[in-house]
């Protein structure tokens, strides 16, 4: 009797464990309902990122802006309406990309298997699929049963998702208010290993960081005269500029040597060596397999960050509108 309390106790710590981890979702969510969903997602993201490199680092910012405002609920794939003005407009959406290539997975989906098959869920799995396309092995465990939310506030994204200009202790804030720790702020700033930045989000640094007609003296310096023959003046807005000089297709722990070696290219890089504790954690990352063995268990957890399950929010038709 006792020996079967104990064991009915265990299961359900175990299970409110598993609850935990995940915010509700499973393994293999539409192994019933929709068996080839993840197969689906996988073919149509690769074939493209096949043709087209820049979309890893696009998906991979996209699941991370997604999170950030109202949890991964697909709420940044809605488009502003007459009376709404939706997250897409916001200022840090406006170089956010691959919303056609979603669209593209989701029709194929509502082929196969109507209805089922969350535009959350797709968010997800692209950018773990796009960024492992490289390795043509998944890198991190997606799992799955979001659904999608039915709000998407422009004032909400520009509120909620972390600027460039932002201190350590900001950071860390933006970070706890989502239920993540400085130790998956370290991590998953990672992310700017592949991808590009523009101009006008680190010329400050460059040109005029205290008003002085200065640069930031936390910039390598070599580095910052390398990024001003980029850049050529504070009102430039459209050149880009890789974040990760000479690997910026390649996914890698080459972000945090370049940032040891004070070339992150925003403030809120550089803002990770001003605390002991997060720049003891950059060293930790220098050992690739930490990186990545890290990198995947802190997905995983903003994969799971404030997510609809069960009968929560709904199954779109089309990604770009609420049902
Ligand atoms: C910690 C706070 C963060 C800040 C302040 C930040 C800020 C930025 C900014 C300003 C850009 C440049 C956008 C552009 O100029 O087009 C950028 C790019 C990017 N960010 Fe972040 N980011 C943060 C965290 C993350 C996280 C957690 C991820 C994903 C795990 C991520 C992934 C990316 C990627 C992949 C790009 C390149 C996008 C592209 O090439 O189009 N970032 N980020
Ligand atoms: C690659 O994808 C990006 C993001 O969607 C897009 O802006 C760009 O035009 C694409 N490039 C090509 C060559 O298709
Ligand atoms: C970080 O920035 C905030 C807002 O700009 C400011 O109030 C705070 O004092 C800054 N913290 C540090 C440690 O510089
Ligand atoms: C540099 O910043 C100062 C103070 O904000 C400002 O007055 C000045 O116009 C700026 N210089 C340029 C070239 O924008
Ligand atoms: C870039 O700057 C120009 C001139 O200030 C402005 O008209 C334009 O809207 C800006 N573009 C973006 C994408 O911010
Ligand atoms: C990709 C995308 O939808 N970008 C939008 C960002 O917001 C501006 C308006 O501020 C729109 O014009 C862009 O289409």
């Amino acid at each position: 009797m006792k020996g079967s309390l104990s064991f009915f106790l265990i299961s359900l710590v175990a299970l409110l464990l598993g609850a935990c981890r995940g915010g509700g979702l499973g393994k293999s969510f539409y192994k019933e309902t929709c068996p080839e969903a993840e197969d689906i997602v996988q073919k149509i993201i690769w074939k493209n990122v096949a043709l087209n490199s820049t979309l890893p680092a696009k998906f991979l910012r996209m699941h991370f802006h997604d999170c950030f405002v109202r949890g991964c609920d697909a709420s940044i794939l809605i488009d502003s309406t007459a009376s709404n003005s939706a997250e897409k407009d916001s200022i840090p959406n406006q170089t956010v990309g691959g919303f056609d290539v979603i669209e593209e997975v989701k029709t194929e989906l509502e082929k196969k298997c109507p209805g089922i098959v969350s535009c959350a869920d797709i968010v997800a799995l692209a950018a773990r699929d796009s960024v492992s396309f490289q390795f043509e092995k998944p890198l991190w465990e997606v799992l799955t049963g979001r659904r999608d939310g039915r709000i998407s506030l422009v004032s909400e994204a520009n509120s909620q998702i972390p600027a460039p200009s932002f201190n350590f202790s900001r950071l860390k804030q933006s970070f706890a208010s989502k239920g993540l720790t400085v130790h998956d702020l370290v991590v998953l700033s990672g992310g700017h290993t592949i991808g590009v930045g523009h101009c006008n989000f680190f010329s400050r640094r460059l040109y005029n960081f205290t008003g002085k007609g200065d640069a930031d003296p936390s910039l390598d310096s070599t580095y910052a005269a390398f990024l001003r023959t980029k850049c050529r003046s504070l009102a430039d807005n459209t050149t880009i500029v890789e974040m990760d000089p000479g690997s910026g297709m390649y996914f890698d722990n080459n972000y945090h040597k370049i940032l040891r070696q004070n070339k992150g290219m925003f403030q809120s890089d550089a803002a990770l060596l001003t605390d002991n504790g997060a720049s003891n954690i950059v060293d930790e990352l220098l050992d690739p397999a930490k990186f990545f063995t890290e990198f995947a268990q802190s997905m995983e957890r903003m994969g799971a960050v404030g997510v609809l399950t069960g009968t929560s929010g709904e199954i779109r038709k089309k990604c770009n509108v609420v049902n």
